[in-house]
């Protein structure tokens, strides 16, 4: 890898609790989707990379699963998936939300933060939601606390000030390579992606514990003679009398989930997709450590 005079590239890692708008923010800035999201905690599981590439730089940030205190095996894994992007990065985006203010957990936050060199920004989001008059009081309160780089108020799901926010993050960033090809924009396989936007729609379909106990897993994905991606895919919970619920009466829910999963599907892949969805009942994976593997939460990926 060379690196060509002036050109700047870097990593760039995005934590705060759950449901800040981390996800919708890495999105924003691929302008594509390759992290779920939605308005249920803990959404995120695994670390996604995004890769911006503009003419002179490269950033290369990393969505993280929103911090909590874990209560199974699951939880502990993307614990340690995030708090271990704090190492070895350029840049820490530290998002909060404007509208829900400080937290223990953001206490517990720049705790991890102040365990590190790594310079910080704090991100306010969601600043669609607030008067601006209420920001100067919330800005004093987490300056209180830690010293910041720079603070910056936006909105990812509006767009507002990202921009600004991107010019800041390359101003910071140091002279280095091209890591990714111009074309790539995550380092996830699109069996991951597809995966993810299968769990999306059970997500948003389904309330109380029944979006925690959802993983998906892949079974396989094989293109027909018309071109046409079959996606064979097993959407696993922890209970029997979940089964109904993901399932749905006559099959309703199970079909919604499908209809609506295979269109982002189609969007990702550019091509008609039949989706085939299957239910499976696997008691208590989340406390699992061989089921987790299974289902794509491996220690080597933390
Ligand atoms: N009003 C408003 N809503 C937002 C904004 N950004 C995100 N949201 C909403 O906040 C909710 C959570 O967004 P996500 O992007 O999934 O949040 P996250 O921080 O990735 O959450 P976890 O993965 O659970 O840690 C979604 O319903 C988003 O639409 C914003 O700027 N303004
Ligand atoms: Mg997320």
């Amino acid at each position: 890898m060379t690196t060509k005079q002036g050109y700047k590239s870097g990593f760039i890692s995005i934590i705060g609790r759950p449901n800040v708008g981390k996800s919708t923010f890495l999105n924003r800035v691929i302008g594509q989707k390759i992290a779920i999201m939605s308005d249920k905690p803990q959404t995120t599981r695994n670390k996604v990379q995004g890769v911006l590439t503009v003419n002179d730089a490269q950033m290369i940030f990393i969505d993280t699963p929103g911090i909590h205190k874990p209560k199974h095996k699951l939880g502990e894994f993307m614990m340690k998936v995030a708090t271990n992007t704090l190492k070895g990065v350029d840049l820490i985006l530290f998002m909060v939300n404007a509208q829900e203010g400080w937290g223990r957990g953001d206490e517990f936050i720049i705790e991890k933060l102040k365990e590190v060199k790594t310079p910080v920004y704090l991100v306010i989001n969601k600043i669609d939601q607030v008067h601006p008059d209420a920001l100067l009081p919330l800005i004093e309160k987490y300056k209180e606390h830690f010293d910041f780089q720079a603070v910056v108020p936006i909105s990812a799901l509006e767009g507002n000030n990202v921009e600004t926010l991107l010019t800041q993050i390359k101003d910071l960033l140091p002279e280095g390579p091209q890591y990714y090809p111009a074309d790539q924009v995550t380092d996830h396989p699109e069996r991951f992606i597809i995966s993810e936007l299968i769990r999306e729609k059970a997500l948003h379909l389904t309330r109380e514990e029944v979006p925690h106990s959802i993983a998906v897993a892949i079974e396989s994905i094989k293109k027909d003679e018309n071109e046409k991606i079959h996606v064979m895919a097993t959407i696993v919970i922890e209970r029997d009398s979940q089964k109904g619920i993901v399932i749905g009466k006559q099959g309703k829910m199970l079909k919604e989930i499908g209809q609506r999963a295979r269109k982002d599907i189609e969007q990702l892949l550019g091509s008609k997709v039949y989706l085939e969805l299957w239910v499976k009942v696997q008691k208590d994976w989340r406390n699992k450590m061989s089921q987790l593997r299974d289902y794509g939460f491996r220690e080597d990926e933390y």
